[in-house]
């Protein structure tokens, strides 16, 4: 599929631009890149585009995002032609997204597939980054641009034994380019996250016999997903524009009308109503049913017990229902599992929910799992155990920064950045839905594009100005790290274990990193800056003596 291939071992290639990653973000950003007349070199990992959608190929993947809601509003044409099929995308038709897109802008001669970045190097005296791969291949350009997604540094767990096991094993976030076939096995699903909850519903109805052995349960919301109703989106589509305006301000990126009242203080028989509206409605939009559901815990208890009492309506089994139904966590402050069948799932013959909470898993044997009470004989075994969200990509490319400093070492006791877009000492380095936006809390594309372009607009303002260097103050970072830390600790998340706070990786800092006061105010915030001339941000030239334009 690679237009570049095999690049040239050891050559030095001067470029405007490395961007580091082929998925939604990094296709947009070469497209920016070409548009401002830059050079630029994507390197990609997998042999093809559409990152997250690329390498997450596990049964019944798909986007929790409405597929007319999370695709590029960049280009008229584009968001008209493409047919979306289903009102929630199914993985293979948002790979098959990709792929158009990058056809469509003919983005594959300016990627080199199946070559990793191995570590990213800011060079003081030429003031250029240095990016080496892992082909033996080092390039220099002025600016690096990490498009490394949120969710790409999967995690298995350090159970023994793993090497022992004489079945088929597979990670959701690394799921082989093939069918798996499960007619008749006996397979186990470890993880109940978002992966965990779509992969269970599509191997129970294959499978001979599926156990889920479930850690901690999540709340999951109903996505009602099903065919799309071609008038429906027909009218969308004439008025797109509309749309995509609604998205770019909303507290999560997906349009949304906020009633404005506190859920606890609502009529409890109104809110019964409210509620199952908002439940008929399905997905994310659930939890902004109330402004309030994610900052206070008493609102918040009342759509949690909502859903419980749902919980036990579907699950015929009590003891099953109990098991399912979440105990350590207000509702959303893990992330929400958007499902189409999840608990009827566990009234099947074939599906059994193991509880590793109370017997955890010990080991993994040659013949499956063992936990302190049993031995499950199994012939596949799926770890849906989730990833080093946010941060873990950025820290696995080896950036090493002005002075020598690598961002590791800067980020020991969590990241620090300006708007999530940059870090000090690390000059011409933009992160996208980096830690510090709203990254993860938010309809990824549109906040992806919304970096791409805010990122698109400092490199045009550059190239008016002369300048060739852009780097936060100190100060500007400072302030915004302590903005993102009181927003987010008026939220509910932060108390919560979950990888939104980054506890489920052994060892990594405890710090809830996403900004949480929504899409929209972000955006303005970003708007802002910009109009008051960049603020924060400090630009030099080695032709230009400035400091700030
Ligand atoms: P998540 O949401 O991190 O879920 C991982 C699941 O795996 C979760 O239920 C974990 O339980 C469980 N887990 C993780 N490690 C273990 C071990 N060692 N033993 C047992 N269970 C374990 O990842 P997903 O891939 O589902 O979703 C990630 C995001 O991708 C998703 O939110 C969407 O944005 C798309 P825990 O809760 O830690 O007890």
């Amino acid at each position: 599929m690679s237009s570049m291939n095999r690049a040239p071992s050891s050559h030095r290639v001067a470029l405007d631009a490395v961007v580091i990653g082929a998925g939604f973000a990094g296709m947009y950003m070469l497209h920016r890149l070409r548009r401002l007349g830059l050079s630029a070199r994507v390197y990609e990992r997998g042999d093809g585009v559409g990152g997250t959608w690329y390498w997450n190929r596990y049964p019944g993947a798909r986007c929790d995002t409405e597929s007319v809601t999370y695709s590029y509003s960049f280009d008229g044409a584009l968001e008209q032609e493409w047919e979306w099929t289903e009102r929630y995308a199914p993985q293979s038709e948002i790979l098959a997204y990709a792929n158009h897109v990058a056809d469509r802008f003919d983005l594959r001669r300016d990627i080199q597939f199946e070559t990793s970045v191995i570590s990213v190097h800011y060079d003081d005296a030429s003031r250029l980054w240095r990016v080496t791969t892992d082909r033996g291949e080092e390039v220099a350009a002025r600016f690096c641009i990490g498009a490394v997604g949120c969710l790409s540094a999967s995690v298995l767990p350090d159970y023994p034994g793993l090497e022992d096991f004489q079945g088929e094993w597979y990670h959701t976030g690394r799921w082989p380019h093939r069918a798996v076939d499960f007619r008749g096995k006996r397979v186990g699903i470890v993880g109940t996250g978002s992966s965990g909850v779509q992969s269970t519903i599509a191997v129970a109805k294959e499978a001979g016999h599926l156990h889920v052995f479930q850690r901690t349960p999540n709340y999951s919301i109903p996505a009602w997903n099903g065919p799309l109703d071609r008038a429906a989106v027909s009218a969308l589509k004439a008025n797109y524009g509309a749309w995509r305006e609604r998205s770019r301000y909303a507290q999560i990126g997906i349009p949304f009308t906020p009633n404005g009242k506190q859920a606890k203080l609502v009529p409890p028989e109104e809110r019964e109503r409210d509620y199952e509206a908002a439940w008929a409605e399905g997905g994310f939009n659930f939890v902004m049913a109330y402004p309030d559901l994610l900052t206070d815990l008493e609102s918040n208890r009342t759509a949690a017990e909502f859903v419980e009492r749902k919980i036990r309506q579907v699950v015929k089994d009590p003891e099953v229902a109990k098991l399912l139904t979440p105990n350590d966590h207000p509702l959303g402050t893990k992330r929400l599992c958007v499902d189409t069948g999840y608990y009827e799932t566990f009234n099947r013959d074939n599906v059994t929910l193991v509880d590793i909470r109370s017997a955890p898993i010990e080991r993994i044997t040659a013949a499956g799992v063992k936990t302190r009470d049993a031995e499950y004989p199994l012939d596949v075994l799926i770890f849906a155990t989730g990833f080093d969200a946010i941060t873990g990509p950025l820290l696995k490319l080896g950036i090493v920064g002005r002075g020598g400093e690598s961002l590791n070492a800067k980020w020991a006791d969590g990241p620090h950045t300006y708007l999530g877009i940059q870090s000090v000492g690390f000059p011409n380095f933009f992160m996208i839905t980096g830690p510090g936006s709203p990254s993860v809390l938010s309809n990824m594309l549109m906040s992806i594009e919304q970096h791409v372009d805010w990122i698109a607009g400092c490199l045009e303002h550059m190239q008016r100005k002369g300048y060739d260097s852009v780097e936060p103050s100190r100060d500007a970072e400072r302030a915004w790290g302590q903005t993102v830390h009181e927003v987010g600790h008026g939220t509910l998340y932060p108390h919560t274990d979950s990888w939104y706070t980054g506890t489920n990786i052994a060892g990594k800092v405890r710090a809830f990193t996403p900004y949480a006061g929504g899409v929209g105010t972000y955006r303005r915030i970003c708007e802002s800056v910009v109009e008051r001339g960049y603020e924060g941000f400090e630009f030099s030239s080695t032709r230009v003596a400035a400091a700030a334009s």
